[in-house]
């Protein structure tokens, strides 16, 4: 079966890169992990062996009876065929007991295997251990926030090999859902609920964390990673990340971390063109929807912020989330004095 697998791997692999050596001319090819498969990735935590295991089970069970069934019939199709001068199908009996009890047995036995295994992972994957690390989740549109215990906020997961981690997940705005494929664990992540993830990185490196809910037009970009540190490291990691900093680099900081980047820039490009760049925002005289100018200041910042629909920019739609609730005064304070140093020398 393992052999049969990797057969099939190596010819979606090579499909796979076929397809990469075409993409590579495009440019802007994303940041890729090391060893290239679309067949299972690499297992990076307790919970993928088990997962691939039942996988390659099930997997190896549908090949057998595919090709049993599709040989027999085919056979069948041929030995049994219609021929010269026979009219009528030759008698042939209704039942066949023995035959039957063995193809009603053999699939409850199966099944209930697959059931066996199936609920103990479930089991497994739902009972998060006691004295798990938390970590909290927030996600919105189109970025990760994680906070930590000491209360570092970051918009990557760092976290320590080789410890049982519990994430609490939670989002702001529409129904995400958090993936890392090489622990194989995968939830929703839904406005106005909690949800707990966890598992237990057993090998360092960065895995990729996607969403895998459809989530609007830049839902493709709402990747981070997993980075999984010595413990030493991930306690150096999270002390450096909590160190106070200026106002300035608090507020490059929580631009970064509150996903602004999804919708703005910083240097006059268009991005995704979903909001307008933030190049030289203040003191900027702004044309708005309703035909009205203002020249942008503190006061209207913090209003974009916390009540985005008060003021619509002229041509732009009214996507910008509210972070009324999640953007403390201070918060907006360092962002405002960090926009305030994207000049655009004009
Ligand atoms: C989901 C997309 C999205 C995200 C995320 C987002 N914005 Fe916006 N933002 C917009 C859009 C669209 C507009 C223009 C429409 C409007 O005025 O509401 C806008 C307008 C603004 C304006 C007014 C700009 C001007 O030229 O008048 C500011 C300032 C701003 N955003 C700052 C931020 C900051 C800071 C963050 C992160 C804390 C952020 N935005 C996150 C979409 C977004
Ligand atoms: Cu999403």
């Amino acid at each position: 079966m393992n052999s049969i697998a990797s057969f099939s791997a190596s010819l979606v692999d090579l499909a796979f890169l076929l397809g990469r050596a075409v993409s590579s001319v495009v440019s802007d090819v994303p940041e890729l992990p090391e060893r290239l498969t679309t067949w299972l990735p690499q297992q990076a935590a307790d919970s993928a062996p088990m997962v691939d295991w039942l996988f390659n089970f099930i997997f190896g069970v549908c090949l057998f009876f595919f090709v049993l069934i599709v040989v027999l019939t085919t056979y069948f199709t041929f030995r049994y065929r219609e021929r010269p001068g026979q009219r009528e199908a030759p008698e042939s009996p209704s039942h066949n007991v023995k035959l039957e009890v063995f193809w009603t047995v053999i699939p409850t036995i199966l099944v209930m295997f697959i059931f066996y295994w199936g609920f103990t992972g479930y089991m497994t994957l739902e009972t998060v251990p006691k004295n798990s690390l938390e970590v909290r989740v927030d996600a919105q549109k189109w970025s990760w926030t994680f906070t930590y215990p000491n209360g570092a906020v970051t918009d990557q997961l760092y976290v320590p090999v080789d410890t049982n981690v519990k994430l609490l997940m939670t989002a702001s705005d529409v129904i995400h859902s958090f993936f890392v494929p090489a622990f194989r664990v995968k939830k929703d992540v839904v406005p106005g609920r909690y949800h707990s993830l966890w598992f237990r990185a057993n090998k360092l490196g960065d895995f990729r964390v996607y969403c895998t809910e459809y989530c609007g037009t830049q839902h493709s970009d709402m990747t981070s990673w997993v980075r999984v540190l010595s413990s030493a490291d991930y306690e150096a990691k999270l002390a450096d990340l909590n160190a106070p900093a200026s106002p300035v680099e608090a507020g490059a900081r929580l631009f970064k971390i509150m996903g602004c980047g999804a919708c703005h820039t910083t240097d006059g490009s268009k991005g995704t063109g979903i909001g307008p760049t933030l190049l030289g925002v203040m003191g900027h005289e702004q044309a708005l929807a309703d035909g009205t100018k203002i020249t942008v200041d503190e006061a209207y910042i913090r209003e974009s912020l916390l009540y985005p629909m008060a003021k619509i920019v002229q041509g732009y739609a009214p996507a910008m989330p509210s972070f009324d609730g999640k953007l403390s005064d201070d918060d907006i304070a360092n962002i405002i004095a960090f926009l305030k140093t994207l000049e655009d020398g004009k």
